[in-house]
């Protein structure tokens, strides 16, 4: 019997589409998954006639492939990943390869590539992002894991992953162990802000504007026709112009109360511990914890009633300068990502290649957009650009929306609209671009309190200084106990 070029295990959502776009593209491809019943109704049903083989246990599995064996994992992430390994690995040999295709948290990645190997096996641990459709379309896919094993699997990602214009795809290798998924962390963060940037503009034209949804509707056309031309405008667009049978736009009948897997979570965590100033994503992942106590917001609302202030200025001005404010504020997330991409890759010992992610993200992802070319031309140019601000393209597009910017957000303040990430990118930038910052105050209150040091304007940087601020502490500084 024809051997198999790879082998997936779980065919939910994701794992079936991807098994059809790996034979769409010539490859055989062996299915398992534990409820086998699901196999048959798969190789019976959707898969019939292709070259699919569907196997009924792991032995079978392993037995249908050609050597060395390339096994995709696709179920849920967490437990059931290292169930499967310990699960797999009695059946496999030297060189074969395990790949993970699921949204694992990189540590995870990180520890399992180093079993796997221990077993004297490759791993892969990728992105896959670009949900149902991207699976069976092209998605976009970022690989991590023992570089060995890239060779091996080039060949299909490359062809079942999304390509941009020019025929590029929209997969490369990213780097060792969880690098893979740490970039497609980064990616889910991403994708959080830029989801946020795009309500808290919805709420500044409903609110502030009234304008009706049809109207935003056109508004988000035109926005799509420019820089901010996008997945996320474009669906957006389609969600205002979306009403149902009985003529009402269905998303002024959805509750305002957000839900989330915790990708956004676990990228604001990793900022923290890099020390990395992620505002913008930190903030989007705070205002859905925010949307989610609808209750309590009711009661809140009656205790401090507000209304806002009807809009006396030129509207068709004031839409313009909130799509700038958004297209800068967008410029600010992904400064932010990829400031903790460049740390965690030395915290962790990546070689990224920082173009190359931007050119994965380009295409097949829910956050495709036209500006990561942008980005790409940035990083191609500079693959050490400090922060994506001071690449020249980027710099001048954001002094000239920075009047905008600044506009918008003195509005949405005083008029009481909620604006966390637009003004969150806003003070970032100002703190970004400051010279002068109040930490000097800062570790005066450390020092005070705590004889934490300081150093100072007038000597060399790395020798610090102690006062003893009340006159009766003593000369003893803190060097371990941190605050
Ligand atoms: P799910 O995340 O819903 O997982 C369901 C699959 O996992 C089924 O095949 C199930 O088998 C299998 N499974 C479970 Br649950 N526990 C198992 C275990 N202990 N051993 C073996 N198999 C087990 O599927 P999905 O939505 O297709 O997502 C798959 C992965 O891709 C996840 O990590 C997800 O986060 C990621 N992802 C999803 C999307 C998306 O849009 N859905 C996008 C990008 C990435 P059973 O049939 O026997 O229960």
């Amino acid at each position: 019997m024809k051997k198999a070029d790879i082998g997936l295990v779980g065919l939910a959502v994701m794992g079936e589409n991807l098994v059809m776009n790996m034979e769409s593209k010539g490859f055989t491809v062996a299915v398992y998954n534990r409820t086998t019943e699901k196999v048959a109704n798969f190789v019976e049903g959707r898969a019939k006639g292709r070259n699919i083989i569907g196997a009924y246990s792991l032995g079978e599995l392993v037995d249908s492939l050609k050597k060395p064996r390339k096994i995709m994992m696709m179920v849920k992430a967490g437990q059931a990943v290292d169930s499967l390994i310990d699960q797999l690995l009695p059946y496999l040999e030297d060189g074969d390869i395990l790949i993970d295709g699921g949204n694992s948290h990189f540590p995870d990645t990180i520890r399992r590539t180093a079993y796997v190997e221990s077993k004297g096996l490759l791993y892969i641990g990728t992105g896959v992002s670009g949900g149902e459709e991207g699976a069976l379309k092209g998605p976009s896919m970022m690989p991590g894991g023992s570089p060995a094993a890239w060779p091996y699997v080039r060949s299909i990602f490359q062809a079942i992953c999304a390509k941009v214009e020019d025929g590029s795809p929209c997969c490369d290798w990213v780097g060792e162990n969880g690098a893979g998924h740490f970039v497609k962390m980064v990616h889910n963060g991403i994708e959080y802000g830029d989801m946020q940037l795009i309500c808290e503009a919805y709420q500044l034209m409903r609110d502030g504007l009234g304008l009706t949804s049809a109207e935003m509707h056109d508004v988000f056309s035109s926005w799509n026709e420019t820089e901010l031309d996008s997945y996320l405008i474009e669906i957006t667009r389609d969600i205002l112009g979306y009403q149902d049978e009985k003529g009402e736009t269905v998303v002024e009948r959805i509750l305002d109360t957000a839900g989330q897997k915790g990708t956004g979570k676990w990228t604001g965590i990793a900022a923290l511990d890099e020390g990395v100033p992620l505002t913008l994503i930190g903030e989007a992942v705070f205002a859905r914890c925010l949307s989610a106590m609808k209750d309590e917001r009711v009661a809140a609302s009656k205790v401090f009633p507000h209304s806002v202030p009807a809009f006396t200025g030129d509207k068709k001005a004031f839409i313009e300068s909130i799509r700038k404010a958004l297209y800068a504020s967008k410029i600010i997330s992904y400064a932010q990502g990829y400031t903790l991409m460049r740390t965690a890759a030395k915290t962790y010992g990546w070689n990224l290649n920082y173009g190359g992610i931007a050119l994965m993200w380009r295409g097949g992802c829910i956050i495709r957009s036209v500006f990561l070319g942008k980005i790409k031309e940035a990083y191609d140019k500079n693959p050490e650009l400090e922060n994506l601000l001071l690449d020249e393209y980027f710099a001048q597009s954001i002094k000239g929306l920075v009047p905008a910017w600044r506009e918008v957000a003195a509005y949405a303040v005083s008029t009481g609209i909620p604006m966390p990430a637009f003004t969150a990118a806003l003070s970032y930038f100002d703190g970004y671009t400051s010279e002068n910052l109040p930490a000097n105050l800062l570790q005066a209150q450390r020092d005070y309190f705590g004889a934490h040091t300081y150093e100072r304007t007038d000597a060399p940087r790395g020798q610090f200084f102690h006062t003893n601020w009340t006159g009766h502490g003593g000369n003893t500084t803190a060097n371990t106990y941190q605050v």
